[in-house]
């Protein structure tokens, strides 16, 4: 049930590719009709191709706004063998069998920041229009709209011509291409005004994985419309491809890695989307050994990702015990030879960490639909404000500060201490705040009697809560814990109460006005 083209339309702004597919079409004996720079492409390499003007009897207008949009292209893609026969006779209208198409580079407008006029003349209206109308009619017609396909379009052709199978095929991965090309558009007109009247999360499949979260669950990972740096844009240098969960694990360690970039050495390691570890050091090294030490036990198998190239001297240490995936802005040749020994871990390169500042959407799932908010933000040294008797000294600002920073990623209810620029316990996830201190300050215990060290690590710490305490007991159970300052949002009804309770136990309390919750 094969069926060999005998006329084809190809008109592409990615001409990569081109030339090398043409020819193997006119080889096939295949007719190519073409739009003027796509012809003049063809043309220039020796190709016979017939001008889209001729088969309209019309000229391409108006910049080329109308080139295609003629029924004589519409007509000749739409038409259906038989039921359309004595219309196409009568209007002279042959039939086109398989259509090229890549659409005007609207994505490039976007990254490189066009302006509104830039942006508009990169809408493709004709392309769109040829590629739904081809790909309605696949009981007959061949759609192509990326050069990644050309390739098994020839090796069907040279099986002696598509399946219905493959055109239904590609007629699939034609609509995902327009609605993610319309999608992209409304998006950027619409300036991240929320809430858009439409949107949705179209994607473009990057791979299959081999499971989702567990092993029975089928899953992929795609690529949307969003062009931001980030996990998915890291190039791997060595291991097994990326799981499901180390995806996630992934771009969990490199938002949080991100809010350091600039500053010092940092480093992050996160274990079931929770950092188990950050730290800040003179060096990569030392950041990790500072992170490490947070929570040794929960660090095995964890994901790592640095705010700054990775040297021999780190790669020695984080090659001490089984690490899933590390990734940095870039990592030295040294350094490579040593992960090398480690066949399992997957080693990533991301050159530029994605900004915290920049718009980002953030979507979740539930049934029926989706919830869609625009990314967390963070707090500015001016949102801060003392409430206490006594203010923090500036040590201890800088600490809760970076203890804040650390809570926003860490699953609510969070609670985070901090001593010297470096996590040293984290409470994540739990239903009640309270728990949430207990675990870091036992998890602190823990790490303490690792490290032969006679007191917990959280004695004389900072702690942060990602969202205020409802009573002071979460607060005095910090500072019989050992902290000497808080950081929280602030606004529970007993804030009174709260920094009374603070004061008489000599702590330094500041708030944020802004809250973290990350469910
Ligand atoms: O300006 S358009 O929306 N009007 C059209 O009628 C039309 N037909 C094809 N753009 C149109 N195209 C697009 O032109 C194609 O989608 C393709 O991206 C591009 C190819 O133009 P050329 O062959 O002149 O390089």
């Amino acid at each position: 049930d094969r069926f060999m083209p005998r006329r084809a339309l190809l008109s592409v702004s990615d001409k990569g590719g081109l030339i090398a597919f043409a020819e193997a079409l006119a080889g096939h004996g295949v007719e190519l009709l073409s739009t003027g720079g796509t012809a003049k492409a063809l043309r220039e390499a020796g190709l016979i191709v017939t001008d889209v003007s001729e088969v309209t009897g019309f000229p391409e207008i108006m910049d080329g706004r109308v080139k295609t949009l003629h029924p004589g292209v519409h007509g000749g893609l739409l038409g259906r063998e038989g039921t359309d026969d004595a219309a196409m006779s009568e209007h002279g209208i042959a039939p086109i069998d398989l259509l090229v198409v890549n659409l005007y580079p609207f994505e490039e407008s976007v990254r490189k920041g066009a302006g509104e006029e830039g942006l508009v003349e990169t809408i493709d209206i004709g392309g769109p229009a040829m590629i739904r109308a081809a790909a309605k009619n696949f009981e007959r017609v061949t759609v192509v709209t990326d050069p990644e396909d050309y390739s098994a379009v020839l090796a069907e052709l040279a099986a002696g011509g598509t399946t219905k199978d493959f055109r239904r095929q590609q007629s699939s991965i034609a609509y995902g291409r327009t609605a993610e090309y319309d999608l992209l558009i409304s998006q950027t007109l619409d300036h991240g005004h929320l809430p858009a009247r439409r949107t949705g999360m179209v994607g473009r499949l990057v791979s299959p994985l081999r499971y989702g979260e567990n092993p029975h669950q089928a899953s992929a990972v795609y690529r949307t419309a969003e062009l931001r740096e980030g996990a998915l844009s890291a190039e791997q240098l060595q291991g097994k491809e990326l799981s499901y969960n180390n995806l996630n694990d992934t771009d969990a360690a490199v938002e949080l890695a991100a809010e350091f970039t600039g500053s010092e050495p940092a480093v992050v390691i996160v274990k079931h989307a929770n950092p188990c570890g950050v730290a800040l050091g003179s060096s990569v090294a030392e950041a990790y050994k500072r992170a490490l030490a947070c929570d040794p036990v929960s660090a095995f198998g964890g994901i790592i990702a640095s705010n700054k190239r990775i040297d021999r001297a780190a790669a020695e240490e984080i090659t001490k015990i089984f690490t899933e995936v590390v990734i940095a802005p870039g990592i030295d040749e040294d350094a490579r030879e040593l992960f090398a020994k480690k066949k399992n871990l997957r080693l990533l390169t991301l050159p530029s960490l994605p900004s915290p500042d920049q718009a980002r959407m953030a979507l979740k799932q539930i049934g029926g639909g989706f919830l869609f908010q625009d990314q967390d933000t963070r707090v500015t040294e001016d949102d801060l404000k003392v409430v206490t008797k006594r203010a923090p000294t500036e040590g201890e600002l800088a600490d809760l500060r970076f203890a804040f920073t650390v809570a926003k990623h860490v699953k609510s209810n969070a609670i985070v201490y901090a001593k010297d620029g470096a996590t040293v316990g984290v409470g994540a996830g739990q239903m009640s705040r309270l728990d949430s201190a207990r675990i870091a300050v036992r998890k602190s215990q823990d790490a303490a009697e690792v490290a032969g060290a006679k007191e917990p690590l959280v004695k004389g710490s900072v702690v942060a809560s990602d969202a205020f305490f409802p009573f002071a007991d979460g607060l005095l159970a910090a500072a019989d814990a050992g902290a000497t300052a808080v950081i929280q949002p602030g606004g529970s009804m007993r804030d009174d109460e709260v920094i009374q309770a603070a004061d008489e136990a000599g702590l330094a309390m500041v708030f944020t006005g802004m809250r973290h919750f990350r469910h």
